[in-house]
C-alpha cells in the first residue's frame, strides 16, 4: 500500500478573467512572471521545498500551456516513482460525468486519485499566488492545534477585505466566525485560499456537499465544517504573498521584483523557485543598448532603452526603442524606434516600428472597466501591432491587428481591439 502523511491538490483550472487579454489563451496560473518564471512555479516550489512529493494539479480552462510547462514535474524534483506530480484534467466517468463546477468539486472528481495515497492530511492550494511558505511548518501547527482544518491566513487592509475570505479568531488561534468576501468584514485576517484538512474530515464534507451546485471551499466546505462544529484554526502568515490576480496586481507584483531590495526575493539560495524553461543563449547588449533597473532574461536581444521594466527570455527590442515600467513577456519584439510605456505584453507579439503604446489622457476602459485599469496598455500574446500606430492607455489588445484596425492610426484611451479570444 502507498501511505505519504501528506498530499498537495493544486487548484489551477480557473479561467482569471480579471486578467483580461493575458488569459485568454492560457490559463492564468500559466502566465509568466518576473522574466524567467510561470505563476504556478511558486506554489510547486514551495511543496518541493516543503517535503511535499505529491501534487494532484487540478487544471481544466486552456490547460496546454500547463501541461507542457509541467510535463513530469523534472524541474521541481517531482518526477517520483510513487507520487510526484500528475495533471488532473476532469474525465468522462460511467455516471455523473461533468466540467470541475467549483473548486472542491474538482476536488470531490478526485478522490479516488487522494485515496490511492492513503494520505492523513490533504493541502489544498491556490495556483494564483506569488509567495514562499513552508507547508510543514504549517502542518505542524494543525497537529499541535488538533485541529480538522487549518486556514492560512494574513492581515490585508481593511478596505481589501471584502475581496477574501475572512476570520475571526479567538487567542488561541481558534476560528470562531468565517465570512466568505462579505460586503461588511468582521475581520481584517484573510484567508490565503490555502487549508490543511485532516483527510477525513474533507473527505466527509465533501461526500455531504456532493450535489451542492458549484461546490466551492470558501462558500461550501469551510462554513460546513464549521457547522459541523470540526475544530478550525487559523495560521497566520506574515511573509511576502500577492494574489496576481487582477492587472494591476500582477503589474505591481513584477515591478517590486526590481526595487533594490524586493520584498519578494527571487535570489535566495535556501528556498529556489523551480521553473522549466527552453535552453536558450545568453543576452546580448549592443553599444546602442542602455538598461536602468530591470530583470533581463535569457537569450534577450537589446539595443535600445530599457527601465524599470521586466524583460522575458528571447525579447528583442531594436535600436532606437525605448520600453518604460512595463512587462514583456517571452520571444516579444520591439521594433524600431516603438514606444512602450507602462504596458504588459505577452508572449510572442510584435510591436512595429515607430508605434507608441500607453499615450495621451486616461479614460476608463469602455467594455470591461474594472479590468483595464491604472492606465495599463495590455496585449496578448501571438498579437501583431502594425508600424506607427498610436494606443492610449486602458487599452486592450489580442490579435493579428492591421493599420485599418486603428481609425487615423489611434487605438483611443479606454478602447480595445479583439481579435482572437474573448470578447472586450
Ligand atoms: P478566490 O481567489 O476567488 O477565493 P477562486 O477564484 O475560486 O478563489 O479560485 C481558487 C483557485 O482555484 C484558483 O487557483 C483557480 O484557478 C482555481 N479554480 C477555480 N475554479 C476551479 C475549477 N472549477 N477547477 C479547478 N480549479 C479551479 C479563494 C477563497 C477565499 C480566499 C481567496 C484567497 O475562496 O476565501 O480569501 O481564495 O485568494
Ligand atoms: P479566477 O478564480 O480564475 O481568477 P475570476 O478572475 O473570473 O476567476 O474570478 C475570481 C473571483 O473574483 C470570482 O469570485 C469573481 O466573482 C470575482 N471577480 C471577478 N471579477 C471581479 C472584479 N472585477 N472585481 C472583483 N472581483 C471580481
Amino acid at each position: 500500500m502507498i501511505k505519504k502523511e501528506m498530499i498537495a491538490m493544486l487548484l489551477a483550472g480557473g479561467q482569471g478573467s480579471r486578467l483580461g487579454v493575458l488569459t485568454s489563451k492560457v490559463a492564468k496560473p500559466a502566465v509568466t512572471f518576473g522574466g524567467k518564471y510561470r505563476i504556478i512555479d511558486f506554489p510547486l516550489s514551495n511543496c518541493i521545498n516543503s517535503g511535499v512529493d505529491t501534487v494532484g494539479v487540478l487544471t481544466q480552462y486552456q490547460p496546454l500551456r500547463l501541461n507542457t510547462h509541467i510535463g513530469i514535474g523534472i524541474p521541481w524534483d517531482l518526477d517520483r516513482n510513487i507520487g510526484g506530480v500528475s495533471i488532473l484534467p476532469p474525465y468522462e466517468k460511467p455516471v455523473d460525468t461533468e466540467w470541475y463546477t467549483g473548486t472542491a468539486n474538482a476536488i470531490y472528481q478526485n478522490l479516488n486519485y487522494i485515496e490511492m495515497f492513503h494520505p492523513e492530511y490533504v493541502l489544498i492550494l491556490g495556483g494564483d499566488h506569488i509567495y514562499k511558505m513552508d507547508y510543514e511548518v504549517m502542518l505542524d501547527f494543525h497537529k499541535a492545534s488538533q485541529a480538522a482544518v487549518s486556514l492560512a491566513v494574513m492581515p490585508v487592509p481593511w478596505e481589501e477585505a471584502s475581496r477574501f475570505g475572512v476570520v475571526v479568531t479567538d487567542e488561541t488561534s481558534r476560528i470562531t466566525e468565517f465570512q466568505e468576501k462579505p460586503e461588511e468584514p468582521k475581520s481584517n485576517l484573510a484567508s490565503m485560499g490555502i487549508y490543511i484538512f485532516t483527510w477525513s474530515v474533507l473527505k466527509e464534507a465533501l461526500l455531504a456537499n456532493k450535489d451542492v451546485p458549484e461546490c466551492d471551499f470558501g462558500k461550501h466546505i469551510i462554513p460546513y465544517c464549521r457547522a459541523q462544529g470540526q475544530k478550525m484554526v487559523a495560521y497566520e502568515y506574515n511573509g511576502y504573498w500577492k494574489d496576481v490576480g487582477t492587472l494591476s496586481s500582477y503589474w505591481e507584483a513584477n515591478m517590486e521584483l526590481i526595487d533594490i531590495i524586493p520584498e519578494f526575493n527571487l535570489y535566495e539560495e535556501f528556498w529556489k523557485i523551480y521553473t522549466s524553461g527552453d535552453i536558450i543563449p545568453p543576452q546580448y547588449i549592443s553599444e546602442d543598448a542602455q538598461i536602468h533597473r530591470c530583470i533581463i532574461g535569457d537569450g534577450t536581444e537589446i539595443c535600445g532603452r530599457v527601465e524599470n521594466s521586466i524583460i522575458g527570455a528571447g525579447v528583442v527590442i531594436q535600436k532606437g526603442a525605448v520600453v518604460k515600467d512595463s512587462i514583456i513577456m517571452k520571444g516579444t519584439v520591439i521594433e524600431e524606434n516603438a514606444v512602450v510605456e507602462k504596458a504588459i505584453i505577452a508572449e510572442n507579439t510584435r510591436v512595429g516600428a515607430g508605434c507608441v503604446l500607453g499615450c495621451g489622457e486616461e479614460k476608463p476602459n469602455r467594455y470591461k472597466p474594472e479590468v483595464y485599469t491604472d492606465g495599463l496598455v495590455t496585449i496578448g500574446e501571438d498579437s501583431v501591432i502594425p508600424a506607427g500606430v498610436r494606443i492610449g492607455k486602458n487599452t486592450a489588445i489580442i490579435g493579428k491587428t492591421e493599420a485599418a484596425d486603428y481609425p487615423e492610426g489611434i487605438l483611443e484611451s479606454g478602447e480595445s481591439i479583439i481579435k482572437d479570444g474573448d470578447e472586450a
